[in-house]
């Protein structure tokens, strides 16, 4: 049986207060989520340590939304791995979509990320996807495969046990556009397919979450689908009742 994981990507959005009122709401509604689903937080880096203690002890776990590549130094405005995973944060989101486009993350700086990542005990949720052009020319496979090949294939079969997978087809970030749950499956089973290549039968184990606009009325439809492994929750996050809604869509 794979992991079932809900993660919120709150992205730039709250400020501390807000992001504390959001906890609260999400901590009251927890028990409602079915056993066996985990879910995760991603807050602002100004939230981290207050949202830690916030979350201690209620099995919900906290996410950056990003780290550097580098252990320390001169590096104005940036955030060590040792750092985030020194305020209780375990996750940290890489390779979103948003990160590779605005700031130009490669996949080069992505590999050097994650393995910075995982040496400081953060648990990767690493993001791929096609954009809107790519799926039109018919090569989204080839562009999620590359994606896949130069920062996760590159990992030892220890470093992969700890990584999430999170497929979001950049045409349907911010979008309100949905990939369909076929969409959302051949592609899913696809990037299964390539680990496997690479990790033979540990690909089966790996989670693989499904991201873009996905809400508490196609969270269903989606996670039903035998690859998808739940979902990373953008806009609908924000929300404590749909975010909780989503992780009962299992
Ligand atoms: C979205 O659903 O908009 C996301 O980008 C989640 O990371």
């Amino acid at each position: 049986m794979r992991r079932k994981i809900v993660a919120g990507n709150w992205k730039m959005n709250t400020t501390p207060a807000e992001g504390k009122a959001l906890i609260a709401d999400v901590l009251a509604k927890v028990g409602e989520v079915p056993a066996g689903v985990e879910l995760i937080v991603s807050t602002p880096f100004t939230h981290l340590i207050p949202a830690a203690e916030q979350l201690a002890n209620s099995g919900v776990a906290l996410a950056a939304q990003n780290c550097a590549n580098h252990e320390s130094g001169a590096y104005t405005g940036e955030v060590a791995p040792a750092m985030v995973a020194a305020t209780g944060a375990t996750y940290v989101i890489l390779g979103h979509s948003e990160r590779r486009e605005y700031y130009g993350e490669t996949d080069a700086l992505l590999l050097e990320k994650t393995k910075l990542a995982l040496k400081h005990n953060l648990a990767p949720i690493f993001c791929i996807g096609e954009k809107l052009e790519e799926r039109e020319s018919n090569i989204h496979f080839d562009v999620v495969k590359t994606q896949i090949e130069a920062v996760v294939c590159q990992l030892s079969s220890e470093e992969l046990a700890k990584v999430v997978l999170a497929y979001e087809p950049v045409w349907a970030i911010g979008t309100g556009k949905t990939a369909t749950s076929a969409q959302a499956q051949e592609m899913h089973a696809f990037i299964r397919s390539v680990l496997a290549a690479k990790f033979g039968k540990q690909a089966e184990e790996v989670a693989i979450l499904y991201g873009g606009s996905c809400k508490p009325s196609n969270a269903n439809e989606i996670f039903a689908q035998p690859d998808v492994d739940g979902g990373l929750i953008g806009g609908a996050s924000l929300v404590a009742a749909d975010f909780i809604a989503i992780a009962k869509s299992f």
